[in-house]
């Protein structure tokens, strides 16, 4: 916040805690040319991961500021809330509710591990919850967004390209799925009277990675990176197990293809375990095709500067996705090594860094001339 105020941007914060920082341009009622990231992180994940959005906009900003280059629309540094879903188990929360996806009732719904809800959590951290309209986003007040973001793949780093410039972006279905059966003593019960859900949860797993691997296409992806356990104790047979189970896909039937065959298995496993179970959507994001106009502007300024580039797909998700279909939103990736993400190994050369914001910088100039 200080480096933003150092700038002298008018700065407002939304009822979820999007930040969004204004520098005007000539024409003060035009609609803004809008760039930004997240600077929330999954737990013990790396450095570069939204942060490197953030940090490249408000350079972009500050170099547009200090060199007195005068644009005819604004240009808005946005900081979306919540981007990963680490609190309450749903990705790009600050910019579902920005668009319209989200409302009071749905973060009365999501809840963290502690039992809170995000509308709780929300109201004690004290943003302005109750007149969450103050900051309704209008489309017609944006002209485009762009977001600079590592790739979080291996592609650029092999192919020892700096630039990736996205066409499309994966939607995905997050779950949460239940099986409870009924705790008992691990010594004592015989292995044909128990009712043992962790079992369950295992099979379930397991047929998971089968359904991505052979049912659905090459570009459908699914995970189970969370369980949960209760009560948690080596010598208990457990009374419940919660798995997530992550669906993405650029085609939207890859995910479909998984959540109905997933329904399907589900409700045999517990059946033939004697199990009850649920079977939850918690989150979901539509596979988006970026903005042509945009993804030129940015090849554009990548032919001017010389830099080597490739357009591709982003499996993972971003903020600019919720945009995608009410503004045009453009994204620019710079290589992860190794394709590591989400991990404390996640690096970035700095001199893909630096081209990767002297094409933000480029881009933003041309799409607020
Ligand atoms: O999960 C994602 O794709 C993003 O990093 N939130
Ligand atoms: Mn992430
Ligand atoms: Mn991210």
């Amino acid at each position: 916040m200080n480096e933003i105020k150092e700038l002298g941007l008018e700065i407002r914060v939304d009822a979820v805690g999007n930040i969004r920082a204004r520098l005007e341009g000539n024409n003060k009622d035009g609609p803004v040319v809008m760039t930004g990231s997240h600077i929330d992180s999954v737990r013990n994940g790396g450095r570069f991961d939204g942060v490197l959005g953030v940090v490249g906009a408000l350079e972009a900003i500050r170099v547009i500021k200090e060199q007195n280059i005068k644009t005819n629309n604004p240009i808005e540094l946005v900081i979306f809330a919540e981007e990963e879903g680490s609190n309450f188990g749903s990705t790009l929360l600050g910019s579902k509710f920005m668009v319209g996806r989200y409302t009071v009732d749905d973060l009365k719904k999501l809840k963290n591990s502690d039992g809170k809800t995000a509308y709780q959590v929300i109201k004690e951290f004290g943003l302005g919850i109750n007149n969450y309209s103050a900051m309704g986003f209008k489309p017609s007040e944006i002209k485009c967004m762009i977001e600079l973001h590592i790739e979080q793949s291996v592609v650029l780093d092999k192919a020892e390209l700096s630039i990736g410039i996205v066409e499309a972006i994966a939607g995905m279905k997050t779950l949460r799925m239940v099986f409870r059966g009924v705790a008992n003593h691990a010594g004592a019960t015989p292995m044909g009277l128990r009712q043992d859900p962790m079992v369950a949860a295992g099979e379930a797993i397991m047929f998971i990675e089968k359904l991505a691997k052979e049912k659905a296409y090459p570009s459908t992806v699914a995970t189970v990176g969370r369980i949960s356990c209760l009560p948690n104790v080596p010598n208990v047979i457990p009374g419940e197990v919660a798995i997530s189970v992550d669906v993405r896909d650029v085609k939207s039937e890859g995910i479909d293809i998984i959540i109905s065959e997933l329904e399907k298995e589900i409700k045999q496993i517990a059946k033939a375990r004697r199990l009850d179970y649920e079977f939850q959507i918690i989150g979901q994001s539509e596979p988006v095709v970026l903005s042509a106009d945009v993804v030129k502007a940015i090849e554009d300024t990548v032919k001017e500067k010389g830099y080597s580039y490739m357009r591709m797909n982003s499996g993972a998700v971003h903020d600019a996705c919720m945009l995608a279909d009410i503004v045009p939103v453009g994204m620019i990736f710079v290589p992860s090594i190794n394709g590591r993400s989400h991990v404390p190994e996640e690096y970035t050369r700095y001199e893909d860094i630096k081209k990767g914001c002297d094409v933000l910088l480029g881009t933003v100039i041309k799409m607020a001339e």
